[in-house]
Protein backbone atom coordinates (compact mmCIF):
# COMPACT_ATOMS: atom_id res chain seq x y z
CA UNK A 1 0.00 0.00 0.00
CA UNK A 2 2.74 2.39 1.17
CA UNK A 3 4.65 1.53 -3.04
CA UNK A 4 1.01 2.49 -3.98
CA UNK A 5 1.55 6.27 -2.41
CA UNK A 6 5.21 6.30 -3.16
CA UNK A 7 4.55 5.55 -6.67
CA UNK A 8 1.41 8.45 -6.37
CA UNK A 9 4.01 10.93 -4.97
CA UNK A 10 6.08 10.89 -7.68
CA UNK A 11 3.47 11.00 -10.49
CA UNK A 12 1.89 14.30 -8.18
CA UNK A 13 5.54 15.59 -8.80
CA UNK A 14 6.04 14.70 -12.61
CA UNK A 15 2.41 15.86 -13.28
CA UNK A 16 4.20 19.46 -11.52
CA UNK A 17 0.91 19.12 -9.22
CA UNK A 18 1.33 21.29 -6.20
CA UNK A 19 -2.35 20.39 -4.70
CA UNK A 20 -1.85 16.80 -5.32
CA UNK A 21 1.61 16.50 -3.69
CA UNK A 22 -0.05 18.55 -0.83
CA UNK A 23 -2.82 16.31 -0.33
CA UNK A 24 -0.69 13.00 -0.68
CA UNK A 25 1.95 14.24 1.96
CA UNK A 26 -1.63 14.73 4.18
CA UNK A 27 -2.47 11.37 3.64
CA UNK A 28 0.85 9.90 4.28
CA UNK A 29 0.76 11.93 7.80
CA UNK A 30 -2.50 10.26 8.41
CA UNK A 31 -1.43 6.79 7.82
CA UNK A 32 1.80 6.88 9.82
CA UNK A 33 3.96 6.74 7.21
CA UNK A 34 7.46 8.41 7.96
CA UNK A 35 7.88 11.82 6.53
CA UNK A 36 11.29 11.64 5.18
CA UNK A 37 10.29 7.90 3.77
CA UNK A 38 7.67 9.90 1.69
CA UNK A 39 10.31 13.02 0.70
CA UNK A 40 12.94 10.54 -0.02
CA UNK A 41 10.92 6.82 -1.52
CA UNK A 42 7.79 8.87 -3.14
CA UNK A 43 9.00 12.24 -3.80
CA UNK A 44 12.11 12.58 -4.46
CA UNK A 45 12.52 9.83 -7.61
CA UNK A 46 9.61 11.67 -9.73
CA UNK A 47 12.08 15.26 -9.41
CA UNK A 48 14.61 12.49 -10.41
CA UNK A 49 12.49 11.45 -12.95
CA UNK A 50 11.62 15.50 -14.37
CA UNK A 51 15.45 16.19 -13.80
CA UNK A 52 16.40 13.31 -16.30
CA UNK A 53 14.01 14.00 -18.86
CA UNK A 54 14.79 17.64 -18.47
CA UNK A 55 18.34 16.21 -19.82
CA UNK A 56 17.01 14.71 -22.62
CA UNK A 57 14.83 17.75 -24.05
CA UNK A 58 11.76 15.52 -23.17
CA UNK A 59 10.59 18.45 -20.52
CA UNK A 60 11.19 21.94 -20.25
CA UNK A 61 11.60 24.79 -17.75
CA UNK A 62 8.19 25.30 -16.76
CA UNK A 63 7.48 21.64 -16.18
CA UNK A 64 11.08 21.78 -14.04
CA UNK A 65 9.61 25.12 -12.25
CA UNK A 66 6.12 22.81 -12.10
CA UNK A 67 7.85 20.17 -10.47
CA UNK A 68 9.90 22.16 -7.99
CA UNK A 69 6.31 24.45 -6.71
CA UNK A 70 4.99 20.48 -6.32
CA UNK A 71 7.56 19.41 -4.35
CA UNK A 72 7.69 22.65 -2.24
CA UNK A 73 3.84 22.05 -1.34
CA UNK A 74 5.02 18.32 -0.60
CA UNK A 75 7.94 19.51 1.85
CA UNK A 76 6.49 22.55 3.38
CA UNK A 77 3.76 20.33 4.19
CA UNK A 78 5.85 17.34 5.97
CA UNK A 79 7.99 19.56 7.61
CA UNK A 80 6.04 20.73 10.97
CA UNK A 81 6.30 16.28 10.91
CA UNK A 82 9.87 15.59 10.46
CA UNK A 83 10.12 18.87 13.27
CA UNK A 84 8.06 16.89 15.62
CA UNK A 85 10.24 13.74 15.67
CA UNK A 86 13.06 15.72 15.96
CA UNK A 87 15.21 15.57 19.15
CA UNK A 88 15.15 18.77 22.18
CA UNK A 89 17.82 21.53 21.78
CA UNK A 90 20.65 19.43 22.75
CA UNK A 91 23.52 21.49 22.16
CA UNK A 92 24.29 25.67 21.16
CA UNK A 93 26.28 24.95 18.04
CA UNK A 94 25.07 27.11 15.70
CA UNK A 95 25.42 25.99 11.46
CA UNK A 96 24.84 28.75 8.55
CA UNK A 97 23.00 27.41 5.65
CA UNK A 98 22.29 28.35 2.24
CA UNK A 99 22.37 28.09 -1.57
CA UNK A 100 25.71 29.56 -3.44
CA UNK A 101 25.80 32.77 -5.45
CA UNK A 102 23.86 32.37 -9.13
CA UNK A 103 21.94 29.46 -7.72
CA UNK A 104 18.06 29.55 -6.48
CA UNK A 105 18.04 25.79 -6.41
CA UNK A 106 16.65 25.25 -2.80
CA UNK A 107 14.64 22.44 -2.00
CA UNK A 108 17.49 20.23 -0.70
CA UNK A 109 18.89 22.93 1.05
CA UNK A 110 15.69 23.24 3.19
CA UNK A 111 15.25 19.90 3.59
CA UNK A 112 19.05 19.72 5.04
CA UNK A 113 18.38 22.78 7.34
CA UNK A 114 15.21 21.36 8.79
CA UNK A 115 17.01 17.41 9.18
CA UNK A 116 19.58 19.54 11.29
CA UNK A 117 17.48 21.28 13.44
CA UNK A 118 15.26 18.63 14.37
CA UNK A 119 18.54 16.88 15.46
CA UNK A 120 18.93 20.11 18.09
CA UNK A 121 21.31 22.18 16.21
CA UNK A 122 20.04 26.17 15.46
CA UNK A 123 20.29 26.28 12.42
CA UNK A 124 20.03 30.27 10.36
CA UNK A 125 18.98 29.39 7.04
CA UNK A 126 20.35 32.28 4.57
CA UNK A 127 18.00 31.03 1.54
CA UNK A 128 19.33 30.69 -1.92
CA UNK A 129 21.86 33.24 -4.25
CA UNK A 130 23.39 33.72 -1.07
CA UNK A 131 27.07 35.71 -2.08
CA UNK A 132 30.16 34.75 -0.47
CA UNK A 133 30.44 37.61 1.77
CA UNK A 134 27.55 37.28 3.54
CA UNK A 135 28.49 33.58 3.94
CA UNK A 136 31.72 35.48 5.64
CA UNK A 137 29.74 38.13 7.60
CA UNK A 138 26.92 35.66 9.24
CA UNK A 139 29.52 33.24 10.45
CA UNK A 140 31.55 36.27 11.85
CA UNK A 141 28.33 37.90 13.06
CA UNK A 142 26.64 34.76 14.41
CA UNK A 143 29.98 33.03 15.96
CA UNK A 144 28.82 30.43 13.92
CA UNK A 145 30.47 26.44 14.15
CA UNK A 146 29.53 25.24 11.04
CA UNK A 147 28.94 26.98 7.76
CA UNK A 148 26.80 24.67 5.15
CA UNK A 149 27.22 25.51 1.77
CA UNK A 150 24.78 24.11 -1.45
CA UNK A 151 25.01 23.52 -5.02
CA UNK A 152 23.22 22.23 -7.50
CA UNK A 153 24.85 23.45 -10.59
CA UNK A 154 27.94 22.45 -12.04
CA UNK A 155 28.37 26.24 -12.91
CA UNK A 156 28.09 27.22 -9.22
CA UNK A 157 30.01 24.43 -7.68
CA UNK A 158 33.48 26.84 -7.34
CA UNK A 159 31.14 29.53 -5.18
CA UNK A 160 31.27 26.40 -2.58
CA UNK A 161 35.00 26.87 -3.19
CA UNK A 162 35.17 30.69 -2.96
CA UNK A 163 33.13 30.51 0.43
CA UNK A 164 36.30 27.86 1.56
CA UNK A 165 38.96 30.61 0.21
CA UNK A 166 36.89 33.75 1.97
CA UNK A 167 36.73 32.27 4.97
CA UNK A 168 40.06 31.15 5.00
CA UNK A 169 41.28 34.13 4.14
CA UNK A 170 39.40 36.16 6.74
CA UNK A 171 41.20 33.91 9.49
CA UNK A 172 37.95 31.97 10.49
CA UNK A 173 39.30 28.77 8.98
CA UNK A 174 40.49 27.27 12.28
CA UNK A 175 37.57 27.45 13.81
CA UNK A 176 34.98 26.79 11.29
CA UNK A 177 33.76 23.65 10.01
CA UNK A 178 32.53 23.41 6.26
CA UNK A 179 30.18 21.26 4.65
CA UNK A 180 29.06 20.90 1.08
CA UNK A 181 26.15 19.24 -0.62
CA UNK A 182 24.24 19.14 -3.84
CA UNK A 183 23.24 16.94 -6.70
CA UNK A 184 26.53 17.37 -8.62
CA UNK A 185 29.03 17.46 -5.41
CA UNK A 186 30.97 15.00 -4.83
CA UNK A 187 33.61 13.71 -1.78
CA UNK A 188 36.22 14.25 -4.14
CA UNK A 189 35.18 17.87 -4.69
CA UNK A 190 34.93 18.72 -1.06
CA UNK A 191 38.44 17.18 -0.90
CA UNK A 192 39.93 19.18 -4.23
CA UNK A 193 38.34 22.50 -2.40
CA UNK A 194 39.36 21.91 1.35
CA UNK A 195 36.08 21.32 2.71
CA UNK A 196 35.38 19.05 5.93
CA UNK A 197 33.21 17.01 4.96
CA UNK A 198 30.08 16.56 1.64
CA UNK A 199 26.78 15.28 2.76
CA UNK A 200 24.72 13.00 0.62
CA UNK A 201 21.07 13.68 1.78
CA UNK A 202 19.94 15.01 4.31
CA UNK A 203 20.38 11.75 6.82
CA UNK A 204 24.15 11.66 6.11
CA UNK A 205 24.41 15.55 6.83
CA UNK A 206 23.01 15.04 10.61
CA UNK A 207 25.98 12.19 11.10
CA UNK A 208 28.26 14.20 9.29
CA UNK A 209 27.77 16.90 11.44
CA UNK A 210 27.77 14.68 14.68
CA UNK A 211 30.97 13.19 13.49
CA UNK A 212 32.33 16.70 12.92
CA UNK A 213 31.83 17.94 16.13
CA UNK A 214 32.33 14.78 18.14
CA UNK A 215 36.10 14.99 16.70
CA UNK A 216 36.54 18.77 17.50
CA UNK A 217 34.78 17.42 21.18
CA UNK A 218 32.43 20.08 20.92
CA UNK A 219 29.89 18.33 22.38
CA UNK A 220 29.13 14.79 23.95
CA UNK A 221 27.07 13.35 21.42
CA UNK A 222 25.04 10.66 21.78
C1 LIG B 1 13.52 21.38 -9.01
C2 LIG B 1 14.66 21.81 -9.90
C3 LIG B 1 14.73 23.16 -10.28
C4 LIG B 1 13.78 24.22 -9.72
C5 LIG B 1 14.23 24.57 -8.27
C6 LIG B 1 13.03 24.97 -7.42
C7 LIG B 1 13.42 25.29 -6.01
N1 LIG B 1 12.59 26.13 -5.41
O1 LIG B 1 14.38 24.81 -5.44
C8 LIG B 1 13.99 25.40 -10.74
C9 LIG B 1 12.90 25.32 -11.79
C10 LIG B 1 14.02 26.79 -10.15
C11 LIG B 1 15.32 25.01 -11.42
C12 LIG B 1 16.04 25.89 -12.17
C13 LIG B 1 17.17 25.54 -12.91
N2 LIG B 1 17.69 24.31 -13.01
CO1 LIG B 1 17.18 22.82 -11.86
N3 LIG B 1 16.61 21.18 -11.15
C14 LIG B 1 15.64 20.86 -10.34
C15 LIG B 1 15.66 19.33 -10.09
C16 LIG B 1 14.61 18.68 -10.98
C17 LIG B 1 15.44 18.88 -8.66
C18 LIG B 1 16.35 19.50 -7.58
C19 LIG B 1 15.84 19.10 -6.22
O2 LIG B 1 15.14 19.85 -5.56
N4 LIG B 1 16.11 17.83 -5.80
C20 LIG B 1 15.56 17.22 -4.55
C21 LIG B 1 16.44 17.49 -3.36
C22 LIG B 1 15.84 16.82 -2.12
O3 LIG B 1 17.70 16.93 -3.63
P1 LIG B 1 19.06 17.79 -3.65
O4 LIG B 1 18.76 19.19 -4.04
O5 LIG B 1 20.10 17.05 -4.38
O6 LIG B 1 19.46 17.86 -2.08
C23 LIG B 1 19.89 16.73 -1.33
C24 LIG B 1 21.42 16.50 -1.39
O7 LIG B 1 22.03 16.98 -2.56
C25 LIG B 1 21.95 17.11 -0.13
N5 LIG B 1 22.25 18.56 -0.10
C26 LIG B 1 21.72 19.58 -0.79
N6 LIG B 1 22.20 20.75 -0.38
C27 LIG B 1 23.08 20.49 0.62
C28 LIG B 1 23.87 21.34 1.38
C29 LIG B 1 24.73 20.81 2.32
C30 LIG B 1 25.57 21.72 3.15
C31 LIG B 1 24.81 19.39 2.51
C32 LIG B 1 25.76 18.83 3.47
C33 LIG B 1 23.99 18.53 1.75
C34 LIG B 1 23.13 19.09 0.82
O8 LIG B 1 20.90 16.85 0.78
C35 LIG B 1 19.65 17.11 0.12
C36 LIG B 1 18.54 16.38 0.80
O9 LIG B 1 18.61 14.97 0.68
C37 LIG B 1 17.13 18.98 -10.53
C38 LIG B 1 17.36 17.54 -10.99
C39 LIG B 1 17.83 16.65 -9.86
N7 LIG B 1 17.38 15.42 -9.88
O10 LIG B 1 18.59 17.06 -8.98
C40 LIG B 1 17.37 20.03 -11.63
C41 LIG B 1 18.80 20.44 -11.98
C42 LIG B 1 19.65 20.61 -10.75
N8 LIG B 1 18.59 21.77 -12.61
C43 LIG B 1 19.34 21.96 -13.65
C44 LIG B 1 19.35 23.14 -14.45
C45 LIG B 1 20.21 23.12 -15.70
C46 LIG B 1 18.60 24.28 -14.07
C47 LIG B 1 18.56 25.63 -14.81
C48 LIG B 1 19.92 26.15 -15.28
C49 LIG B 1 17.56 25.48 -15.98
C50 LIG B 1 17.49 26.69 -16.90
N9 LIG B 1 17.81 26.45 -18.15
O11 LIG B 1 17.16 27.78 -16.50
C51 LIG B 1 17.91 26.55 -13.72
C52 LIG B 1 18.98 27.25 -12.87
C53 LIG B 1 18.40 28.30 -11.98
C54 LIG B 1 19.45 28.82 -11.02
N10 LIG B 1 20.10 29.90 -11.34
O12 LIG B 1 19.67 28.22 -9.97
C55 LIG B 1 20.27 20.77 -13.92
C56 LIG B 1 21.71 21.04 -13.47
C57 LIG B 1 22.73 20.48 -14.43
C58 LIG B 1 24.11 20.69 -13.92
N11 LIG B 1 24.76 19.60 -13.58
O13 LIG B 1 24.58 21.79 -13.80
C59 LIG B 1 19.53 19.62 -13.15
C60 LIG B 1 20.47 18.52 -12.60
C61 LIG B 1 18.51 19.02 -14.14
C62 LIG B 1 19.17 18.27 -15.27
N12 LIG B 1 19.30 16.95 -15.14
O14 LIG B 1 19.53 18.85 -16.25
N13 LIG B 1 15.62 23.70 -11.16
Amino acid sequence: MQDELFEQMKRAIIAGDPERAKELSEQAIAQGVPPLDAIHYGFVPGLNEVGQQFETGEMFLPDLVLAGEAMKAATSTLEPEIRKTGAARESLVKIVLGTVKGDIHEIGKTLVGTMLSASGFEVFDLGVDVSTELFVHKTKELSADIIGVSALLTTTMMGQKDVVRALDQDGLRPRVRIIIGGAPVTQGWADEIGADGYGKDAFATVALVKNLLKKQNVLPIK
